[in-house]
């Protein structure tokens, strides 16, 4: 019988990824990304196989240096005996003149290290998708057992900021001069953040960004109940200069979350995200998928002849597609 075979291959390739073994780990993402029909079964496995990982989103402007931070915190990780998975969702960083995350490091000493795996998410071009791949990408590291994820993302529209709700520990990164804190501020930024990061601090005025953003966070109102006062940490992602610091304060955050009994709401959250991007990506492949288009010209038709309105003819499309998806 196909499913049989095809459950048999997943299982296989299952028992390659709980032993952490790379190119496992790279083909069951690839197979939850290109919708193999290994997928659902997949994603209930690795559903149900949880995991304890620390899932750490670093988010902020294009060009704050969010890359070059993920590369020195995976190293300073590793140095702790930590296993590090990370998921770049890179707009192929044509605006900021940025490297590739996945080609930076592959370049580096991680390149034979076990204890790492990168993968480069393409933004750009696409329709819908990233999202969905990020919360599969991060179920797949969560399963096969990383200690950290880290997920990079950057923080410029309301998906950017809803896809970090599936992280424990959020850290916005922010850069000195240009005001990049009240962009940070009109992004939603300030609300997601744990953990704020001055990254490029070899340039100017990048005490008086560390000095604004604390000042930002006090005006700001209460700090939250069990009391983790949000840190501004400057470093130079070039260097490694304060990365040491960064790395105990997300230690430090996933200890208080503990502690506190925050993490048991952070899950739930965390979950809630994960619904609501799959939904939304799931929403627009639908709408912009080729097999829909046929009935898509008919009820364009419809409305146009004035047997349907355009609002019941939309709610209509995606009632449709809801169910059959
Ligand atoms: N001066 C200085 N430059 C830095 C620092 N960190 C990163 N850069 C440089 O800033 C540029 C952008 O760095 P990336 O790490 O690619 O930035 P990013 O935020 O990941 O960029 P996108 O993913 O495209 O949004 C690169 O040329 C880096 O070399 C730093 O601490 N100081
Ligand atoms: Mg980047």
């Amino acid at each position: 019988v196909k499913s049989t075979s095809v459950d048999g291959r997943a299982t296989k390739l299952l028992e390659r990824g709980y032993e952490r073994q790379i190119p496992a780990i790279s083909q069951l993402i690839t197979a939850l990304e290109s919708s193999s029909d290994m997928a659902p079964y997949l994603r209930s496995e690795l559903h149900a196989r949880g995991g304890s990982s620390h899932v750490v989103g670093i988010t902020g402007a294009p060009g704050s240096g969010k890359s070059t931070l993920v590369n020195s915190l995976a190293k300073e990780f590793r140095a702790r005996d930590k296993t590090v998975g990370i998921i770049a969702v890179d707009p192929s960083s044509s605006l900021s003149g940025g490297a590739i995350l996945g080609d930076r490091i592959r370049m580096q000493e991680h390149t034979l290290d076990a204890g790492i795996f990168v993968r480069s998410m393409a933004s750009r071009g696409t329709l819908g998708g990233v999202s969905k791949a990020t919360v599969d990408s991060v179920s797949v590291l969560n399963a096969t057992g990383w200690d950290i994820i880290i997920v990079e993302t950057v923080g410029v529209g309301q998906a950017d900021v809803e896809i970090m709700r599936i992280a424990h520990t959020t850290v916005v990164v922010s850069v000195p001069g240009l005001g990049d804190d009240i962009q940070a501020i009109k992004a939603g930024l300030m609300e997601i953040a744990d953990l704020h990061v001055v990254n490029k601090a070899d340039r100017p005025e990048s005490d008086k960004a560390v000095a604004d953003l604390k000042n930002m966070l006090m005006l700001g109102g209460m700090p939250p109940p069990d009391g983790w006062v949000i840190p501004v940490l400057s470093t130079v992602g070039l260097t490694g200069k304060g990365i040491a610091e960064l790395t105990d304060s997300l230690e430090e955050h996933m200890n208080w979350l503990i502690s506190s009994g925050e993490l048991v709401r952070r899950e739930r959250t965390a979950t809630e995200a994960r619904i609501r991007v799959i939904a939304k990506d799931l929403l627009m492949e639908s709408i912009h998928a080729p097999g829909n288009d046929q009935n898509f010209q008919s009820i364009v038709g419809r409305v146009l002849a004035r047997e349907l309105d355009p609002h019941t003819a939309a709610a209509g499309l995606i009632g449709r597609i809801a169910v059959a998806s």
